[in-house]
């Protein structure tokens, strides 16, 4: 059996029959730092679920990742025995049409669907499948190809991020995925993935010395010390993190970790405990100051916030617009406690009614969804699709935007903040002696390194004169505490100010689409070709230059198809 996984096909975030440019394809820059302009933090990640499926079958597979469509052709047209396609909801209209074109290119295949996408309605009858899989793949697909169902899941060597940039200028260091479960418990009513996973969770990693054995892997195969960790609420598992942490200590691991996790899972854990763990980003789920959820009952969540921070750990903070009570008088009460709370990255996303959920079914039932629009534009990032009582969806997108430009404003890039993060928690080890501890904060004084070119570029080009202020005073701090920047760190200042300056002319003129690399990953089969992976890039490239040839002459031929028509054209 040859298996080819494929994600959906680029390019994204443009306005075409099979996306919107709104759908951006990276996590930053399409729901956190889409308002900062040169200042957003753009990186893209691959599918893990995919190379997670992959790892753990015997048979030869193909992880193909951000493909153009005629890449994805040109792979079909080899005659897969199965092509297994992974799609949200947004992206319906991509996977539809891939798996139409399988069935034209290659009768034979059998294609399985896979992902959030397979919740929509009817969809047996909506996209040319053989298989669909609501739920874990990796079970189902080894049942699905005859393989042993219940063996031990293996984990995958996948980097975490990759094309990652602030300011135009590539970032440095080298972080992994890991996936320790899937699923969360909490059972939040517009959650897609705990009503996905059945409101449970399932452990691929149950115990802290599995994660551990996973990690020292991927540092040694990887270079990886730093991980980002998909999993829904992973600090909500205590004897799993608490033993890795004591493995950890025990070997001298000075790892860090990014990770999602709810207030009630956090609060287990004192600060010590979670500075000593290395996490440097955590993504919290506030939702909303007024309609409080279960996991958020009874927590401070600014103090939390700002005690992470304290501790040197970056904070993204998420909220919900358009929940039931808000109208236009009451919902600034939740976009300024959001804001409020100060974190180093604020998330607002649309209440979104995705299929599956019981925020679905509510609504649905209520006659309120909006069966109109079509499923690219269920992305949380335009317009709400159901008729809310206090806003028209022209509304919603103002309102949003507005909010995102707001936190903006007042707090300031959050490239500044997170950097203002790494220093409250070197300042906070700064009378460290235990070796453990003196290591952490070394590895905050690297961050702190790494960045601290970035700083004259917003000293100079914030959007504010509070946040040009803040980022000279913090330069001025990290001379007193690592003393001036030698000539290499200066060397690299001035690169910066160079790739802003080309960023900031970028997306003036092309925007602010990036498209990512394709990404081949052969499993227990033969590296794909030089040939086969420079051909996409070329292609990319060709129409890359097409486009901007296209759009540097149109507005000279709208003048001479003007003045040709005499003006009528204009009318
Ligand atoms: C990483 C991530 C991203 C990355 C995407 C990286 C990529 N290369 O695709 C980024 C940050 C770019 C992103 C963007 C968006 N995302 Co997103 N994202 C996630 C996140 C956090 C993790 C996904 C993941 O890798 N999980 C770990 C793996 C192991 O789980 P999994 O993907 O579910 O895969 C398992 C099964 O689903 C199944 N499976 C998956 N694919 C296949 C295929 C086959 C053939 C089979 C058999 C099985 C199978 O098997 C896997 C192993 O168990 C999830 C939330 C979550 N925790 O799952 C949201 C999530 C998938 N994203 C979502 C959405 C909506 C978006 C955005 C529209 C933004 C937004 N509004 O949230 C954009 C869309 C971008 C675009 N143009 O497509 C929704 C999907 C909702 C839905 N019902 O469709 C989720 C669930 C979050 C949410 N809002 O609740 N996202
Ligand atoms: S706590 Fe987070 S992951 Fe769990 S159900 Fe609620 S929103 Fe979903």
């Amino acid at each position: 059996m040859r298996v080819l996984l494929s994600s959906v096909f680029k390019p994204y975030a443009v306005d075409d029959s099979f996306g919107r440019k709104e759908n951006v394809m990276e996590l930053f820059h399409n729901q956190v730092t889409r308002e900062q302009g040169i200042f957003s933090l753009r990186m893209n990640h691959p599918s893990s679920g995919l190379h997670l499926i992959a790892e753990n079958l015997d048979s030869p597979a193909l992880v193909l990742d951000f493909p153009s469509l005629a890449e994805f052709e040109r792979e079909v047209a080899k005659g897969y025995d199965v092509v297994g396609l992974s799609f949200i909801v947004p992206n319906f209209a991509k996977a539809q049409h891939m798996a139409k074109r399988v069935r034209e290119l290659s009768p034979r295949t059998r294609i399985v669907l896979g992902g959030h996408g397979t919740t929509v309605p009817d969809i047996e009858g909506l996209i040319e499948h053989d298989a669909l899989c609501r739920g874990d793949g990796v079970a189902f697909m080894r049942e699905y190809l005859g393989e042993q169902v219940d063996k031990p899941v293996r984990h995958p060597r996948v980097y975490s991020a990759f094309n990652r940039h602030f300011l135009g200028a590539p970032l440095s260091g080298t972080s992994a995925m890991v996936m320790p479960g899937n699923g969360c418990p909490n059972a939040c009513d517009f959650c897609c993935t705990t009503h996905f996973f059945q409101k449970k969770y399932t452990a691929f990693l149950e115990t802290g010395r599995q994660m551990y054995d996973v990690l020292c892997d991927l540092e040694k195969n990887l270079g990886a010390t730093e991980f980002f960790v998909l999993d829904e609420n992973f600090l909500k598992h205590r004897e799993r993190t608490v033993e890795l942490l004591s493995l950890m200590e025990a070997n001298g691991k000075q790892w860090s970790f990014g990770l999602f996790s709810s207030a009630e899972s956090i609060a287990q854990y004192g600060l010590d405990v979670l500075s000593r763990l290395g996490i440097f980003f955590l993504w919290i789920g506030v939702e909303s100051k007024r309609h409080v959820y279960a996991k958020n009952k009874g927590a401070d969540l600014r103090a939390l916030v700002q005690g992470l921070r304290s501790r040197g750990a970056c904070v993204l903070a998420s909220g919900i617009l358009f929940l039931d009570h808000h109208t236009k008088e009451n919902i600034d009460e939740d976009i300024d406690y959001l804001i409020g709370l100060e974190a180093d990255f604020v998330q607002f996303m649309q209440l979104g009614p995705l299929p599956g959920t019981a925020l679905y079914q509510r609504v649905e039932a209520s006659g309120k969804l909006r069966k109109d629009v079509p499923y690219e534009e269920w992305h949380g990032q335009k317009q709400v699709w159901f008729d809310h009582p206090g806003f028209t969806a022209a509304e919603t997108e103002t309102v949003l935007r507005a909010a995102f430009r707001r936190d903006y404003l007042t707090n300031g890039p959050s490239m500044l903040r997170m950097v203002e993060t790494y220093l409250r928690g070197y300042q906070n080890l700064a009378d460290a002696t235990e070796p453990y501890l003196v290591g952490r904060r070394g590895l905050l004084e690297q961050r702190l390194r790494e960045h601290r070119p970035s700083l004259a570029v917003i000293a100079r080009h914030a959007p504010t004169k509070a946040a040009r202020e803040r980022a000279r005073a913090t330069e001025g701090e990290l001379v007193r505490l690592l003393g001036p920047m030698d000539a290499v760190a200066q060397a690299k200042t001035l690169a910066v100010r160079a790739t802003a300056f080309a960023e900031a002319v970028r997306l003036a003129t092309v925007g602010s689409a990036r498209q990512p690399p394709t990404q081949w990953t052969p499993y227990r089969q033969a590296p794909v070709s030089l040939a086969t992976r420079t051909r996409g890039r070329f292609e990319a490239a060709v129409s890359a230059q097409a486009d901007r040839a296209r759009a540097a002459l149109a507005p000279g031929l709208a003048a001479a198809r003007w003045m040709l028509g005499g003006g009528a054209l204009a009318r």
